[in-house]
């Protein structure tokens, strides 16, 4: 398996980005239901992640639109853990998970390395660069989405698992030695799916990523998240200094492509905090997601390898600046 197929499920993970010196995800979700997931009569899937594994994930499943709460232990590690939902398609399900396993060797490889500002794993391989882009499973596949939290954090995500073989992991995270889940969908996805409702929807595509209906607030919400694109793509949300603008996050990204510091005038290093994960999804698929934000500048970047040529989504313009008012 060429080695940038570790680097695109690696960053398809970017659950707990972890990033050496900067806080880890901050107390990003603390949804309860009443923040309107739990009304909606969902089937719920309650899974526990701790150190020891995945736990909660039955060996079937009705397919349908799935409440998933995700209770992250203590014992998971300072920068806690997270889930991605993904069905392999033209692949088989061992290949697809061969693909998320790190060789030997290479966990502490990428431990070293130490990490940029923002998404360093998507940067294609060195001597791959003209290899033209990640294998076609990889946009083939079905990502349902996902999320992630702190340790002794929940967060939850709803979610459509729809028929055949599905794996439930944290999507090739070095950080996660948990062992992925398999399981089955089975039968067809009801008719009449409950649509939650949201504060603001997050639209993304090829190359853009933004808010385009409501808008985001401070506080408790709940968010939408939609791929309206023809590629997969996720999203890192992350807080920067206060009037961050788009040109910085251009010089930032563009720095960590090249490896060159960035001309900008904070220290990404410390500055852009990332602060929330919504796992890989799929052209189609939307997610619903409860966000509690403070008031402040923040990012939103796909970090996804592009097809065509494996580079980060997010160097290709997919990234956004949102202010997010009292
Ligand atoms: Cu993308």
């Amino acid at each position: 398996m060429p080695r940038v197929v570790l680097a695109v499920v690696l960053i398809a993970a970017v659950l707990a980005v972890p990033v050496a010196g900067r806080p880890a995800l901050v107390a990003a979700q603390e949804a309860t239901p009443e923040q309107g997931l739990g009304g909606l009569g969902l089937p719920e899937l309650a899974i526990t992640l701790t150190a020891a594994g995945y736990e909660g994930i039955p060996e079937s499943l009705e397919a349908g639109r799935y409440l998933v709460t995700l209770a992250v232990a203590e014992d998971v590690g300072e920068f806690g853990g997270g889930i991605e939902f993904a069905q392999p398609v033209g692949v088989t399900v061992e290949e697809y998970l061969a693909a998320l396993a790190p060789p030997p060797g290479e966990e502490d490889a990428a431990a070293a390395e130490g990490t940029p500002a923002l998404a360093p794993d998507a940067t294609p391989a060195e001597g791959e660069e003209g290899m033209g882009g990640p294998p076609a499973f990889f946009y083939e596949s079905r990502f349902a989405g996902g999320t992630s939290a702190g340790p002794g954090q929940s967060a939850q995500v709803v979610l459509d698992l729809t028929s055949g073989e599905w794996v439930a992991s944290s999507g090739g995270d070095p950080d996660q030695a948990q062992e992925p889940i398999t399981f089955e969908v089975t039968g067809e996805m009801p008719a009449e799916l409950p649509e939650p409702e949201s504060g603001a929807t997050v639209t993304m595509g090829e190359y853009v990523i933004g808010v385009t209906e409501g808008e985001l607030a401070a506080g408790s919400q709940v968010v939408e998240v939609e791929n309206r694109g023809a590629q997969p793509h996720f999203i890192v949300w992350f807080e920067g200094p206060d009037g961050l603008t788009e040109d910085e996050v251009a010089a930032v990204l563009e720095a960590d492509l090249t490896g060159t510091p960035a001309a900008v005038d904070f220290n990404p290093d410390e500055d852009l905090i990332p602060v929330f994960f919504t796992a890989t999804q799929s052209p189609g698929t939307s997610i619903w997601v409860p966000v509690d934000l403070a008031s402040g500048t923040y990012g939103l970047a796909c970090f996804f390898p592009d097809i065509a040529d494996g580079l980060p989504h997010a160097n290709k313009g997919m990234y956004a600046v949102v202010e997010v008012g009292e």
